[in-house]
């Protein structure tokens, strides 16, 4: 019995130090110790053994039990801090290590120059409305004076959806809306999307943005007019920009003009940006017509109001110096992530 403790002992601690992992061991723990294990077999055999050997066997049995236990503790631990030696060789984070470069978004040039226009008139008392860009011909047309045989109307010029809805050619559309809603006085510009019939080209696009401004109140006057734009150009383009206003014609505006600012990149002396001439035109504008302020059931006695239009695209342009309107809708990452 004695002999066969001592193999069975020998036998188990030659397995356990040979064990490579924990579940290994822990079968070999079961192997020997557990309720049909080997040494738990060698015990059942106890009945045969005379009674004065049985205290002596038990000790045996106890000190391979032991010894067993022991041993499996022992490589337990051995395996444990290997398998965390490994661990943390694995997990290893040089904190020195230059980071991952993450590719960040950029605002788009027609956004930034839409901030940049909304901020300054918004700073002048202005509100930003929005409106539809599916309108009536009447909010396009009619209500701000252009006759019916105006060529902008013609059907290779303007997008019809029938013949009484089309998409908007100007955002003048929602400044009507607000004249008719008849809360005097108003200061607002009107920013959005509009179409026109247009073929594809360096400088026109089918559909681009606009801002238009509006402004009613009791003597309203073109000197009020020209100071607000001059201001505002000189927010956009810089402290020492000039303003040249143009007679010009405009159905829903009279007088009108057109405003051209004196060259931001050669301060007037002519070059590449200014076609040589030292002035740039950015902007359409007048005093709101009378039979206009009338239609939407404004007192052109008692109310004055003047109005005006830029392309959102053209300060765009203008202002970072983009040679193609093209690459504004294109979304190349290249042209994009220069600003
Ligand atoms: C341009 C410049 C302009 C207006 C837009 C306007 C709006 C109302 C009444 C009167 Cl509600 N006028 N807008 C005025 C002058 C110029 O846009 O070059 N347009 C063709």
């Amino acid at each position: 019995m004695k002999e066969r403790l001592e193999k069975l002992q020998a036998e188990a601690l030659q397995k356990i130090s040979d064990a490579k992992a924990l579940d290994k061991l822990n079968d070999i723990r079961v192997a020997y110790l557990g309720k049909k294990g080997e040494l738990t077999e060698v015990l059942k055999g106890m009945k045969d053994v005379a009674k004065e050997d049985r205290p002596k066997v038990g000790q045996f049995v106890n000190d391979a039990r032991k010894a067993i236990e022991d041993k499996l503790d022992e490589v337990k631990k051995q395996l444990e801090a290997q398998a965390l030696e490994l661990k943390l060789e694995e997990e290893v984070i040089d904190v020195t290590l230059p980071a991952k470069k993450n590719n960040v978004g950029h605002r788009h040039p027609n956004t930034i120059a839409l901030e940049e226009v909304e901020r300054i008139f918004v700073g002048m008392g202005y509100e930003v409305v929005e409106g539809p860009e599916v309108e009536y011909d009447y909010y396009n047309f009619e209500a701000l004076n252009i006759p019916a045989n105006h060529p902008a109307k013609d059907e290779q010029d303007t997008f019809y959806v029938t013949d009484k809805i089309l998409l908007r050619t100007q955002t003048s559309s929602v400044q009507v809306h607000e004249m008719e809603k008849g809360n005097l006085p108003i200061r607002m510009i009107s920013p959005g999307r509009v179409f026109r019939a247009d073929e594809v080209d360096a400088t026109h696009s089918p559909s681009f943005h606009q801002i238009e401004g509006l402004v009613i109140d009791k003597d309203v006057t073109f000197a009020d007019l020209k100071g607000t734009l001059a201001q505002f150009a000189k927010e956009l383009f810089g402290e020492d920009t000039k303003v040249k206003f143009r007679p010009h014609h405009f159905p829903f505006t009279e007088p009108s003009a057109e405003v051209d600012v004196s060259c931001f990149k050669c301060h007037g002396k002519g070059c590449r940006m200014c076609k040589g001439s030292g002035w740039i035109e950015i902007l359409g504008c007048g005093m709101v017509h009378p039979h206009v302020l009338e239609m939407s059931g404004i007192d052109p006695n008692e109310y004055k109001g003047f109005a005006f239009g830029v392309g959102l695209e053209r300060i765009a342009l203008l202002k970072y110096e983009i040679d193609d309107m093209r690459l504004m809708y294109e979304n190349d990452e290249r042209f994009l992530k220069q600003f």
